[in-house]
């Protein structure tokens, strides 16, 4: 099969080293999850793709492009490995932009391990976690706030994490940024016109270029926001159970979890250790953290489990004070309630159902059981409102996703608003130019498409090998 035949013409295949990473090296590496299934992935790409299709792929006819051929995939000497399908994707119209060839194998371990061991005997390289998805980043197959989209897409463990890493993929976030430049560039052409030619080009009327700078920040403060929830939905977000020994803390967990997960019992101090445990709440996905019940005389191992009671409850973003609304308030009970006073929280004074003995009025208080479903689902409210202002986080616009992404619109709208006071104060309105200049080149790190390798590390590190 010659190589021409497969490539579309005018099609050169990329031969350079891009910022560092040989490109010229033809790449293997299993593209499904390792262990046994009912089909296994093998991905190769480069420049050597149709050599090695000659050579290790038999079929009836020619492998024609991007369709699925029933082939024997042979070793290095000819043997037969395995019967399964071959799909060759010519450059560049393939994931990653060069020639790549996807054996459709049996899923065992063994056969996978056979396929990839001869490829690598003809000549081809182990692929590094993320290599595929970075020669597509470097030969401009997309830009690095898809490529880290990609990660995400795999990454996903809940519906809407999924469906918000989804909406990265398509470069919208590239056109949105992307408008938002062009007016800024439209604004410093006439800005510039009236520095240089004062005579002909009249400086652009200040309340237009006020109202055009305020709909900029409106637009990036969205951006930011959008890019907060997307966080939260990815990230997720971690919350507390403490309070005093008995208060019903496990038996909360287990209420809110579904299932009998953490020991309980009347005896004050049964749980000794924080037990963490996920559930998903309006579309975001909450670390519950049950903890060691926090009282003033405890033995040396109650101590310890008290010690990381504390800490859970300092790196946790909610927390969630119970204690037992049915008796007087215990000394550490009060003390609990005054220090968490000033942070996201929920209070749950439980055992209504036995009786009521505290009232402390406040929103953040609910009065309820581990029993009750109307509790749970009033305490669930109020977590998603402490947590993140209890908006539902389905997220389906394109949105920031990375530090470095962040720091560019921050960069950006600090830039927007130094030039909204300019104009505020009545200052000639070229003197702006400077700092919209800023804001356009802040907004063109967003979608970069030249990235810096300790950048490009950090994206694919995150990734596994095989995409
Ligand atoms: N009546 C009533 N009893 C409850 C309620 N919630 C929990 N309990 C009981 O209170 C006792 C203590 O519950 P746990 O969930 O073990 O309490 P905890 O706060 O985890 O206690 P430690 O692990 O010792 O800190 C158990 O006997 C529970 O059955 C409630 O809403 N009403
Ligand atoms: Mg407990």
């Amino acid at each position: 099969m010659s190589e021409q035949a497969l490539r579309p013409s005018g099609y050169a295949p990329p031969s350079s080293k891009a910022a560092g990473v040989p490109l010229a090296d033809t790449i293997v590496a299993l593209a499904t999850p390792p262990g046994k299934g009912a089909i296994a992935v093998v991905r190769v790409s480069g420049a050597r793709v149709s050599e090695f299709a000659a050579l290790h792929v038999r079929t009836g006819s020619e492998l024609r492009p991007r369709v699925a051929t029933y082939a024997t995939i042979v070793d290095e000497t000819g043997h037969a490995v395995d019967r399964g399908l071959a799909l060759l994707f010519p450059g560049p119209y393939s994931y990653t932009g060069e020639d790549v060839l996807e054996l459709h194998v049996h899923g065992s371990p063994a056969i996978v391990r056979e396929v990839v061991r001869a490829l690598l005997a003809s000549g081809a390289r182990q692929a590094a976690p993320g290599e595929f998805t970075r020669r597509a980043f470097l030969n401009g197959k997309m830009d690095l706030h898809e490529a880290g989209a990609v990660a995400d897409v795999i990454d996903a463990e809940t519906r809407s994490a999924a469906r918000a890493a989804l909406a990265n993929l398509g470069g919208g976030l590239a056109s949105a940024v992307g408008g938002l430049r062009a007016r800024l560039t439209t604004t410093l052409e006439q800005l510039s016109g009236a520095i240089d030619f004062p005579e002909e080009v009249p400086e652009p009327d200040r309340h237009a270029l006020h109202d055009l700078l305020e709909s900029l920040r409106s637009e990036l403060l969205e951006l930011r926001r959008d890019g907060e929830r997307g966080r939260l939905i990815r990230e997720g977000v971690g919350v507390a159970i403490v309070g005093p020994p008995n208060a019903g803390k496990s038996s909360l967990l287990n209420a809110l979890l579904g299932e009998e997960r953490a020991l309980v019992s009347e005896i004050p101090g049964t749980t000794r250790d924080t037990i963490e445990e996920s559930i998903v709440i309006g579309g975001v996905p909450v670390r519950l953290i049950d903890t060691a019940g926090i009282r003033a005389h405890a033995d040396r191992l109650e101590s310890a489990g008290i010690e990381r009671s504390r800490r859970a409850l300092e790196g946790a973003r909610v927390a969630v004070v119970v204690v037992d609304g049915s008796r007087p308030l215990a000394p550490e009970a009060l003390e609990l309630l005054e220090s968490t006073r000033e942070r996201p929280r929920v209070v749950f004074l439980n055992k209504a159902d036995v009786g009521t003995c505290v009232r402390i009025d406040s929103v953040d208080v609910i009065a309820g059981s581990s029993f009750d479903p109307g509790s749970l689902a009033a305490l669930r409210n109020a977590i998603a409102r402490a947590g993140w202002g209890g908006e539902s986080a389905d997220l389906e616009r394109p949105h920031l996703a990375t530090l470095r992404e962040f720091e560019a619109v921050n960069e950006a709208l600090e830039a927007i608003e130094y030039a909204c006071e300019t104009l505020e104060r009545g200052d000639p309105a070229d003197l702006c130019s400077g700092e919209l200049s800023r804001a356009f080149s802040a907004l063109g790190h967003v979608t970069e498409r030249v990235a810096a390798e300790e950048v490009l590390d950090g994206v694919f590190s995150r990734f596994c090998i095989g995409k």
